[in-house]
């Protein structure tokens, strides 16, 4: 009796340990389904995310794109920043038959030699320098692009573009004044396909013009947010650029008027590297024409922020704002 109870409680343990181990086989691979799926469904929303996603990374100077044509209509375009200087990205929209090499040979050499001159304290030479620029110069159209972006920073701004030729470039300035350009410089096509995305939704409002300048609700708040940019009026200020907004952190008690100074280029340090202390550039909208609109998304934490034009004197033409995010 007490054998085969002893059998029996043998056989039901070892039909236990069966059982357990057919269930346990089943968890862990139902488990592992779960998970598949899980990272599945993960792949997709990122995949998702990155559909349509135009990303630009700069490692030291240059610009590595991931193809040299994008369709036309709405782009989203993310520039991730692993170097040690602040960049920025501009569109470019070049006339027929124009390209890269006629910027380079024409246009980027009266950019430098007038910066020279000026830093040399020759403001007329300066002048004629920038007069030297090519007659075609005027009809290049400058249709937004990624705002001034710190080192190992990651922005994005989404933009629409009209088929053609463009070059996409970065003019902040090296330690000793040279521009980015010749080496932060790309070509890249448009073509007549649209890309058939949507603009996205935006949370926040900004309405900058000539006139009034910058524009906006300042109740903002933390988060991951977007942020839509109308341009009104443009103009061409002193400096010979347009506006444009760039959205920046300002450490606390921190100058604004070294902000101001250093982001127009056609001041002696302004944009040349290093950029002032105490504030942490994250993007926003280069320059478009009147009437058209831009979007930029941010991860805003709480803290102080500015928003600000490269242009001369942006304080006093309200294109300078700054806001807290609670
Ligand atoms: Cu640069």
């Amino acid at each position: 009796m007490f054998v085969r109870n002893l059998k029996i409680a043998r056989l039901s343990f070892l039909l236990l340990i069966g059982i357990g181990l057919i269930v346990g086989c089943k968890n862990e691979k139902e488990k592992n389904e779960d998970d598949n799926m899980e990272a599945t469904a993960e792949e997709e929303i990122t995949s998702l995310e990155n559909k349509n996603v135009f990303t630009i990374t700069t490692r030291s100077m240059e610009f590595t794109i991931p193809s040299d044509t994008l369709p036309s209509g709405w782009n989203t375009i993310r520039y991730k920043n692993n170097s040690n200087e602040v960049h920025l990205i501009l569109f470019d929209k070049y006339p027929e038959g124009k390209g890269i090499e006629d910027a380079h040979k024409e246009v980027v050499p009266s950019f430098q030699e007038g910066m020279d001159l000026i830093n040399e304290g020759k403001m007329e030479e300066a002048q004629a320098a920038f007069g030297k620029l090519p007659e075609w110069f005027q009809e290049v159209e400058f249709t937004g692009g990624v705002g001034l972006l710190s080192p190992g920073t990651e922005a994005q701004s989404t933009i629409k573009l009209e088929p053609g030729t463009y070059i996409i470039e970065c003019y902040v300035k090296m330690t000793d004044g040279t521009f980015h350009t010749l080496q932060m410089s790309e070509q890249v096509q448009v073509t007549d396909t649209d890309s058939g995305i949507e603009p996205p939704k935006a949370d926040y409002v900004i309405d900058i013009d000539g006139a009034n300048g910058i524009q906006f609700d300042e109740n903002v708040t933390s988060g991951k947010k977007t942020f839509q940019v109308n341009y009104g009026e443009q103009k061409v200020h002193e400096h010979y650029l347009q506006h444009d907004v760039n959205i920046v952190w300002v450490d606390e008690g921190t100058d604004m008027a070294k902000l101001e100074k250093w982001v127009n280029w056609s001041e002696p340090t302004g944009l040349q590297t290093p950029a002032p202390e105490g504030f942490r550039f994250l993007g926003g909208v280069q320059e478009m024409k009147s009437g058209d609109k831009g979007f930029f998304t941010v991860d805003l934490k709480p803290g102080n922020y500015a928003l600000i034009s490269e242009v001369p004197n942006s304080q006093e033409k309200g294109m300078l704002k700054t806001f807290t995010v609670k």
